[in-house]
């Protein structure tokens, strides 16, 4: 469907269709952020000189390898690596690593495009990059976990470095195995090289606020949302899904704000707690243990646990996806709008679909896309790079308060933008045109490379 596309831009995007057959979820972020830009190419047409356009949706680097390991039985496996270096004109690649079964070309490269305009919100020096593997790590030992990443980082070492790419967590990838990729890229190379990867333990380089700072950072950023209505957090329901790293720090941000969380969720379930969801025991279960939601209502009584449905039927003030891309639908949004819900703001990467996000900007529901609202996480790794190369260590307090004024600075240039190009209060246009000019302003700088 070419809808909304400015003339010029149809045949990118129907050129990025038939080049990226199947690629579904990439086609479906290059078409939102074609759509924004149908905007500036009237007001500046030279935008679109010199295949600018073109080159954007085009990731520099692929690369695609075979990961061999062995399992606790002496079983061999086989996975598949990915690393996409989509662009580098505002510093080097920098995105997470994903492991989950799930995990391909497409949804690699949708998470590497949409972190080129991400990183270039946050107006630190990060180009946009994001790797993964089809590894589940669900029931896996520690014992297998370290010798996964340790043949991960054994092929992608050679593409990396701290001026070159530089990786981080996303799904399936927290600090554990951010140890285990350090430990092996140190070893190959012979080089303490801190600022190789971020989400690092605090002992080896790691910053403080990191672990926090993607679900912490989508709070202060629909804080502000909301002060723009006269509204905050006080006295607010909310919904958030998921019960990983992202929605984890959502839910611990949120209670400090006054607000109270009624429900969060996994892949197999959801959790509703009038009381308030209890974070220790969710941290418990999930960082401790790792364990499932479901362990939740075993342990906490009042709380009830729901195996089909969707978590967005809970009734609530504001919903915070924090799983998965494509996890709220059109279905869902319209279920959210019906009960009364006033802002959602998104902590995973494309959490809502198409149908969903016209829904909710039809409905006059105040609405923070991923790429602007979760960019806390990179940033904060951003800071961590810094650190790094200071050989510095920052207090929680100090980076939690750079944490707040990055996502403060995302926020209204993403308001102003909209305003700019005539749409005020629209969010995702004004998160894609400002990002968008970041980058093709360096890029256009740098002459056809
Ligand atoms: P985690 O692995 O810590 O947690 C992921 C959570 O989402 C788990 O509760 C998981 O449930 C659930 N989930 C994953 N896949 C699905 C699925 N297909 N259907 C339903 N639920 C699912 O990952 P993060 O919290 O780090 O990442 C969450 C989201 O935030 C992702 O979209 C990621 O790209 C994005 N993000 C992460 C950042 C970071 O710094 N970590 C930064 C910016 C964005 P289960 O355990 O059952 O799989
Ligand atoms: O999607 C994301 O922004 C992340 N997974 C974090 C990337 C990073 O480099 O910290």
């Amino acid at each position: 469907m070419l809808v909304n596309l400015d003339e010029k831009l149809e045949p990118i995007l129907t050129d990025v269709l038939r080049r990226n057959a199947g690629e579904e979820e990439f086609h479906q972020a290059v078409r939102e952020v074609l759509e924004s830009l149908g905007r500036v190419i009237a007001k500046h047409p030279d935008y679109a000189d010199d295949a600018l356009i073109e080159r954007i949706c085009e990731p520099e680097r692929q690369i695609i390898f075979r990961i061999p390991w062995v399992d606790d039985k002496g079983q061999v496996h086989i996975n598949r690596g990915f690393r996409v270096q989509f662009n580098s004109a505002l510093g080097p690649y920098k995105g997470g690593i994903r492991f989950h079964p799930s995990v391909n070309l497409g949804i690699i490269k949708f998470l590497g495009f949409e972190q080129t305009f991400k990183n270039a919100l946050t107006g630190m020096p990060i180009g946009g990059g994001k790797g993964g593997s089809d590894f589940n790590p669900r029931d896996r030992s520690d014992g297998e976990i370290m010798r996964f990443c340790q043949s991960f980082m054994t092929e992608l070492y050679r593409h990396l470095g701290e001026y070159t790419d530089v990786p981080a967590g996303d799904i399936g990838v927290g600090g554990r195995e951010i140890g285990y990729l350090f430990g092996q890229y140190k070893r190959i190379t012979n080089r303490y090289e801190a600022g190789v990867l971020t989400g690092k333990g605090l002992v080896y380089g790691g910053s403080r606020a990191r672990r926090e700072a993607t679900g912490y950072g989508a709070v202060y950023f629909v804080e502000r949302m909301l002060a723009t209505i006269g509204r905050d957090f006080s006295g607010k329901r909310a919904v958030v899904s998921g019960s990983g790293n992202v929605a984890i720090y959502t839910m611990e941000k949120i209670r400090q704000f006054g607000g109270t969380v009624i429900a969060c969720s996994d892949s197999n379930g959801y959790v509703i707690d009038e009381a308030g969801i209890d974070l220790d025991l969710v941290k418990e279960i999930k960082e401790v243990r790792r364990g499932r939601i479901a362990d939740y209502a075993a342990l906490k009584k009042g709380a009830r646990y729901i195996e089909k449905g969707s978590i967005w039927e809970v009734p609530c003030d504001i919903a915070m996806p924090s799983a998965t891309q494509n996890e709220l639908t059109g279905k869902d949004a319209a279920a959210l709008i019906k009960n009364g819900v006033i802002a959602v703001g998104e902590g995973a990467n494309m959490p809502s679909t198409p149908e969903a996000v016209r829904a909710f900007q039809e409905a006059g529901v105040l609405f923070a896309p991923g790429k602007a609202a979760n960019a806390g996480g990179v940033a904060t790794s951003a800071l961590e790079m810094q650190q790094n190369a200071s050989r510095d260590s920052w207090t929680f307090a100090e980076t939690e308060e750079r944490l707040a004024k990055i996502m403060h600075g995302i926020h209204d240039s993403c308001a102003a933008t909209a305003e700019e190009y005539g749409a005020p209060g629209n969010y995702v246009l004004g998160a894609n045109i400002a990002g968008f000019v970041r980058v093709a302003e360096a890029m256009r700088a740098m002459g056809v490379v």
